[in-house]
C-alpha cells in the first residue's frame, strides 16, 4: 500500500471532470503523472468541485466521474503507488479554499486568463466560483505541502499565484506551506486545437473535431485529423508561428519522442496526407492498450470504490494535519 516516504518529494496535480479526457491532457499532463510514480510521493486528483464553476447536467457529471476515475487508472495512475483521490470526498479543500480567499486580491484573480477566457465563453453565468478558483486550486496544493506541480502551459499562472499566497502567508504566520515549483514538459505542454491552432486542444469545447478523446475509435481519429487545419505549401516543416502544422509537428513529437528536426527529415519528401496517416496510426497505437483496460475497469465498480475511499481517507488524513496549523497559525479555537 501506498504511504508517504518523507526522503521523497512530493507531486501533486489535478484534472476537472469537465469532460471525456483529450489528447492535450494525456500529453500535456497524464503523461507525465505516470513517470513520476516511482520516484515521488505522488497525490492525484479529479478536481469536481473546480467542475462545477461551469453549470452540469447532474446525471452526466455523476457518471463522468466515475468513467474518468477509471480511464486515469487505464493510463497507468496506480493506487498502489499513489494517492488518487476525488476531490469532494475531502472536506479539508472547500474549507482552506475559504481561508486562502481571504488572503488573495481581488486584482490578483482579475487578471488570471482562464477567469477571463471562461467569462467571455460563459457569459451568462459569471459566478464567483469562477472568480475565486485560483484560491480553491491553492488550497488543492498547499494542503498536501508539494514540491512539485505537473501541468500544462496553461496553469502556470495558476501556479504563481498559489506561490505568491504561501509566501504572503507565511510572511505573516510564519513556516506554514512549502513553496511548490510548476513542472511543464517540453514536448506536449500546449497541444493545440485541431480545428484553430490559436486555442488550446479543450475537452469542454463544442466543436468535437477540434480534439481528439482518449475514448475515440480509429475511425474517429483518423477523420479528424483528415480535418485538421493544416497549411497551404503542403510541407511538414516546423514554422513557430503557432500555425496548424506546428500543432500536428508538436502532437507527432510528444507520441514518438522524436525532435522537432528529425521528423522534419523524416517527412522531409512526404505531403500532409501521408504525414497525417502516420499522426493517426500513432495516436491509435497510444490510445488503444488505454481504452481496452478502461473496458476491464469501468465494468468494476467495486474495486474503483475500494480505491477511492482508500486514497481519500489518505489524503483527509494528510491534508487535516496542514489545516489544522494554518487555523491554529491565525488565532482560531480548537474543538
Ligand atoms: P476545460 O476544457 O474544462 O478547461 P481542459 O481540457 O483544459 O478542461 P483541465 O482539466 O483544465 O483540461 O486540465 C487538466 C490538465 O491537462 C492540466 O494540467 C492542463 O494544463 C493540461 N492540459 C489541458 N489542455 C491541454 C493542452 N491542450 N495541452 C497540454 N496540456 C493540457
Ligand atoms: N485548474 C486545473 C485543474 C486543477 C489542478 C489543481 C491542477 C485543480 N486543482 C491543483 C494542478 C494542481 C485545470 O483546470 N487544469
Amino acid at each position: 500500500m501506498f504511504e508517504i516516504d518523507k526522503n521523497k518529494k512530493t507531486i501533486f496535480s489535478a484534472v476537472q471532470p469537465s469532460g471525456f479526457l483529450t489528447l492535450g491532457n494525456y500529453l500535456g499532463a497524464i503523461k507525465n503523472w505516470i513517470n513520476f510514480q516511482d520516484n515521488y510521493n505522488c497525490i492525484f486528483s479529479l478536481a469536481d468541485l473546480h467542475t462545477i464553476t461551469v453549470k452540469q447536467n447532474p446525471k452526466d457529471f455523476h457518471d463522468r466521474i466515475i468513467e474518468l476515475y477509471a480511464l486515469f487508472l487505464a493510463c497507468g495512475v496506480n493506487p498502489e503507488k499513489s494517492i488518487f483521490f476525488i476531490q469532494s470526498h475531502v472536506h479539508t479543500h472547500a474549507e482552506l479554499s475559504w481561508i486562502l480567499s481571504c488572503f488573495t486580491y481581488f486584482g490578483e484573480l482579475s487578471r488570471m486568463t482562464q477567469f477571463k477566457d471562461k467569462s467571455q465563453k460563459y457569459e451568462n453565468n459569471i459566478n464567483s466560483g469562477l472568480f475565486t478558483y485560483p484560491c480553491l486550486m491553492a488550497a488543492d496544493i498547499l494542503l498536501y505541502q508539494a514540491d512539485i506541480i505537473p501541468v500544462g502551459a496553461d496553469q502556470k499562472q495558476h501556479i504563481e499565484l498559489t506561490r505568491d499566497i504561501a509566501i504572503r502567508f507565511n510572511n505573516l504566520y510564519g513556516d506554514i506551506f512549502k513553496i511548490p515549483e510548476d513542472f511543464i514538459p517540453k514536448a506536449g505542454a500546449r497541444i493545440m486545437s485541431l480545428q484553430n491552432p490559436e486555442k488550446k486542444m479543450s475537452k469542454s469545447d463544442e466543436n468535437a473535431n477540434s480534439y481528439i478523446a482518449l475514448l475515440d475509435s480509429p475511425d474517429i481519429i483518423v477523420k479528424k485529423i483528415k480535418k485538421a487545419v493544416t497549411d497551404s505549401n503542403n510541407l511538414v516543416k516546423f514554422t513557430d508561428k503557432n500555425t496548424g502544422i506546428d500543432n500536428l509537428i508538436n502532437i507527432y513529437s510528444s507520441l514518438t519522442n522524436k525532435k522537432i528536426v528529425e521528423i522534419e527529415q523524416e517527412f522531409e519528401n512526404s505531403n500532409y496526407g501521408i504525414f497525417k496517416n502516420k499522426i493517426s496510426e500513432k495516436i491509435i497505437e497510444t490510445l488503444n492498450p488505454i481504452q481496452e483496460k478502461f473496458n476491464y475497469y469501468i465494468k468494476n465498480k467495486d474495486y474503483l470504490e475500494i480505491n477511492y475511499k482508500k486514497s481519500a481517507e489518505m489524503a483527509l488524513e494528510i491534508s487535516q494535519k496542514t489545516l489544522n496549523k494554518v487555523k491554529e497559525s491565525i488565532g482560531f479555537l480548537s474543538l
